[in-house]
């Protein structure tokens, strides 16, 4: 079968569609370049030098790997030249990255979890990078926070690069979601998987099944009912997966189905769950969403939230459709 590349793909939907003007294009090809960048620093572990600490804190007051660092300073560079952003906002900034005035300024807004699943650096888990595009707002001058803080639905491309036997690249535009291969003897993103879909239903989720204390009702309920098996009232036995890196096991769901959770829980009743909606929840509910699937906080549809702040945190229950929907109708009052 004749396999296509990232640029073919990206000019044929432009040809198709007129959805990806050029500048879109060259962002996600300078996105994606860059996180060949990234994929080959991660894949030198111990001989590059760059595991385990750096010794410093993010916005979250989270330790950073010095991959967290190296992975951001990586996106940073590679895009600030381009003419194509108007800013750039990071899990490892705590305020957005306004394009240098050296530089022409763009029209769109990039935001990236740099390497998501950090704690799995240093034992040799596959880990990823999750971007997400907004546009800026017609006439903008000079980037502030505020002009990020937009409903999901407002995204023109998510993705995330996958870092593990293979480095992928998943991707949508709003056409349905794409999946390319780093060959790596060319250095090319290769289509490998188009019009990527999750089942309606499965057998198979994925929470951090340690915090079962600390959940809400809800939660317990939905997961006391897949644990209860043939013999309760699903009536089918489930299947639990917990990689800890949420790009690895979206990506599990977005390629055999699955429901991945993680809750808001009592050990932080101020903090509604870990996961960040602007560059975490939002671009996987958008390509969930894009393969079929559903992605809500347990109330509502995540793309629907409008932002409050730039690093706001937000329960998450995504993938398969039909359990995303029980999930979130056990949140619902009667
Ligand atoms: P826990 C990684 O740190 C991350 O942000 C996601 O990638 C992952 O799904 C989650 O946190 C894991 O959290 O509490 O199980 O370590």
């Amino acid at each position: 079968m004749k396999r296509i590349s990232l640029t073919q793909y990206l000019i044929e939907e432009q040809r198709l569609h007129n959805k990806i003007p050029a500048e879109l294009r060259l962002l996600i090809e300078v996105v994606a370049r860059a996180c060949k960048t990234i994929s080959h620093a991660v894949g030198k572990g111990a001989l590059g030098e760059v595991l385990g600490s750096a010794h410093s804190e993010n916005v979250q007051g989270e330790v950073q790997k010095k991959l967290d660092i190296i992975s951001n300073d990586i996106l940073l560079e590679a895009n600030e030249w381009g003419g194509h952003l108007a800013a750039m906002a990071s899990e490892e900034m705590e305020t957005i990255h306004p394009i240098p005035n050296r530089y022409p300024m763009g029209e769109y807004l990039l935001l990236f979890d740099p390497l998501d699943g950090s704690s799995n650096i240093d034992v040799n888990v596959s880990i990823g990078t999750i971007f997400s595009v907004l546009k800026a707002a017609d006439g903008m001058q000079a980037p502030t926070e505020a002009d990020f803080l937009q409903p999901g639905t407002r995204q023109v491309v998510a993705g995330y690069a996958l870092y593990g036997p293979q480095t992928l690249l998943v991707l949508t535009t709003g056409d349905g979601v794409q999946c390319f291969t780093l060959d790596r003897e060319m250095g090319a993103w290769v289509m490998t998987h188009k019009n990527m879909e999750i089942p309606a239903d499965t057998q198979e989720y994925a929470i951090n099944a340690s915090n079962a204390r600390h959940w809400q009702a809800p939660v317990k309920r939905y997961i006391d009912e897949l644990l209860a098996g043939t013999t309760g009232p699903r009536s089918k036995d489930f299947n639990m997966r917990w990689i800890a890196s949420m790009v690895t096991d979206v990506h599990r769901i977005l390629t055999r189905g699955g429901i991945f959770m993680y809750p808001a829980d009592a050990r932080e009743p101020d903090k509604p769950g870990k996961l960040r909606l602007m560059y975490e929840a939002n671009p996987m509910a958008f390509l969930v969403e894009q393969a079929g699937g559903a992605a809500t906080d347990g109330q509502q549809r995540i793309l629907d939230i409008q932002p409050e702040k730039l690093h706001q945190r937000v329960p998450v229950f995504l993938g398969s459709k039909n359990e995303v929907e029980l999930v979130t109708s056990y949140h619902k009052p009667k």
